[in-house]
């Protein structure tokens, strides 16, 4: 497309747009209109409905609305809200750390593998402790894949097993050494009362007190981690939401190449 409105970069588009300044665009630029979704634990009514917009108010929120309201169950409502934001971000300081690798495709990271390793990555994976999610973990790892990316079980050059939920960390690092283990994938998508910060932590005592710690590559996801809280606990790389196997599979091929080849 040549010439008219496709051709505008956000600039043209819109000059009041300030990096340093930025709140949520509704359907004019710094409108700030925001979509809420919360449960109170009150009766449905008006006096509800009062208290829902009372709340928006004191969160930072003008001219606060609530579009939907239903009663879940008796002395519960839910709420659907709209509210013009005060607040704004500096997008323009914002650094995020990040697993540092080039996302290859399978087959690329598979003849990467040959190429550089000349073995088979062996890789364990589980959703660990109490957590019984495994959706997260079938994603990165099962042969079918997820949102049309292909696991790692695919990969002609990872031998990778899937242990499913609520492996006991004793379990998981028994495998891990049974197996000769090169990459440890851990999912926590349970955050409550920070169980998966107890989780994770614990694994990774264990593993130093085995003498595995810096024998394997641990790596662990789930929607609320990030590389950097990853590497606080002592992992090597962190993975959170709309992440996939090319991404994962291509760090972990990288990862052992550095370590491998002293890189
Ligand atoms: C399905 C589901 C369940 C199912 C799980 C079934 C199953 N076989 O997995 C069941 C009904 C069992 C369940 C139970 C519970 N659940 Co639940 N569940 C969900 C739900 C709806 C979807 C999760 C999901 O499958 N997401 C899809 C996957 C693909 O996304 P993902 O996990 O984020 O994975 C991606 C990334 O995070 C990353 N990733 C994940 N793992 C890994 C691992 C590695 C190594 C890597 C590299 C990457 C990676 O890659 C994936 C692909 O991009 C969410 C709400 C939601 N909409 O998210 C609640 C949710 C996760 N559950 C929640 C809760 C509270 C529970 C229960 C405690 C409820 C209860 N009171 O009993 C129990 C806990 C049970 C237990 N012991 O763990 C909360 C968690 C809140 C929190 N912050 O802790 C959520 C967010 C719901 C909510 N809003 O309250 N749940």
């Amino acid at each position: 497309m040549s010439g008219g409105l496709y051709s505008m970069d956000q600039k043209d588009f819109d000059q009041t747009l300030d990096l340093t300044k930025v709140k949520p665009y509704g359907d004019t630029m710094n409108d700030g209109k925001t979509q809420l979704s919360f449960t109170l634990p009150v009766p449905c009514g008006d006096e509800a409905i009062e208290a829902a917009k009372q709340l928006l108010k004191k969160m930072g929120f003008e001219n606060p609305q609530v579009v939907y309201y239903k009663e879940l169950t008796e002395g519960f409502t839910f709420f659907n809200c709209y509210g013009s934001t005060v607040h704004t971000v500096d997008y323009s300081t914002i650094h995020v750390p990040k697993v540092e690798s080039t996302v290859m495709s399978m087959q690329e990271t598979d003849d990467f593998i040959k190429e550089h390793i000349g073995r088979k990555i062996i890789a364990i994976g589980a959703s660990t402790g109490t957590d019984a999610h495994t959706v997260g973990i079938d994603a990165i790892m099962n042969m079918k894949g997820y949102a049309g990316h292909y696991g790692i079980e695919r990969y002609e050059m990872f031998e990778a097993l899937n242990m499913g939920s609520q492996v006991p960390n004793e379990e998981f690092i028994a495998k891990a050494i049974e197996l000769k283990a090169d990459v440890l994938l851990v999912s926590q998508t349970v955050t409550q009362k920070d169980v998966h910060i107890k989780n994770l932590t614990e694994l990774v005592e264990m593993l130093e007190a085995e003498g595995l710690r810096d024998k394997v590559i641990l790596v662990c996801g789930g929607p609320r981690i990030t590389h950097e809280l990853a590497q606080e606990l002592g992992y090597d790389a962190g993975f959170g939401m709309n992440s996939y196997a090319d991404d994962v599979a291509s760090y972990v091929a990288q990862e052992m190449d550095r370590r491998l080849n002293h890189k």
